[in-house]
């Protein structure tokens, strides 16, 4: 039986484990769960994931949440070899340094941003908050300076993880002209399989925060 992912397109870390998913060949069943329409407070997927998030696995029975963690169990467990998530020790840190990296700064600064704007009635993104995005972006950036992918020579479920994250703030228009070698690894990660579905999600995503932008 496929491990299930409940899902919503319009969600990054939801989409980061689907790219993830797609790159590494894991079978899937997606259940939408429509979080505009609060079903992720159903009594029947409360009992699955009490936390109430998405994107969440049920692979038989065993319930895992928070998208890094399903990427790096998909990788470890559907990976064809060890290309996605390495093995080796250090490697396997640098991934997960920027699986981390996307985690705790990259999504959370491109959240503080879009969630009051979707959901607050905010209707303007403050000056602050864009600068210390641009800082975060430049941050990506610098891992791409003499690197193909953005923990190495191979892509990775950082690359996936990240990119789906990157995708939701290029949709409500941001400006990463002064960032090269984002703009050259992006072309790369849209080659990889389920980056169309990805950008799909990220462009709903797009458009409802635009929507709610003076
Ligand atoms: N760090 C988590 C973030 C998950 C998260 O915040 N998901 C949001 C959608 S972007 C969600 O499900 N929100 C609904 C809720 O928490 O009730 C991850 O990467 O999976």
């Amino acid at each position: 039986m496929a491990p299930k992912l409940y899902h919503y397109g319009i969600s990054g870390p939801s989409r980061g484990a689907l790219f993830s998913a797609r790159v590494i060949g894991a079978p899937i069943e997606i259940e939408i769960i429509n979080l505009f329409k609060k079903e992720q407070f159903s009594e029947s997927f409360l009992k699955i994931n009490p936390q109430h998030c998405l994107p969440t696995l049920d692979d038989d029975g065993f319930v895992i949440w928070e998208s890094r963690a399903i990427a790096c169990y998909l990788a470890d467990k559907y990976g064809k070899d060890d290309q996605l998530y390495p093995r080796d020790l250090k490697r396997r840190a640098v991934v997960n340094q920027r699986l981390f990296f996307d985690s705790s700064s990259l999504y959370v600064k491109i959240r503080a941003i879009c969630f009051p704007i979707l959901f607050l009635g905010e209707t303007e993104i403050k000056k602050a908050l864009k600068d210390d995005l641009n800082t975060t972006i430049g941050f990506l950036e610098t891992f791409l300076t003499g690197s193909e992918w953005v923990a190495g020579d191979q892509p990775t479920i950082a690359d996936t993880c990240i990119y789906a994250s990157l995708t939701s703030i290029l949709e409500v228009g941001w400006d990463i002209s002064s960032f090269p070698n984002i703009q050259r690894w992006l072309k790369q990660c849209a080659k990889l399989p389920g980056a169309s579905e990805n950008d799909e999600g990220a462009k709903s995503f797009g458009e409802a925060v635009k929507k709610n932008l003076k």
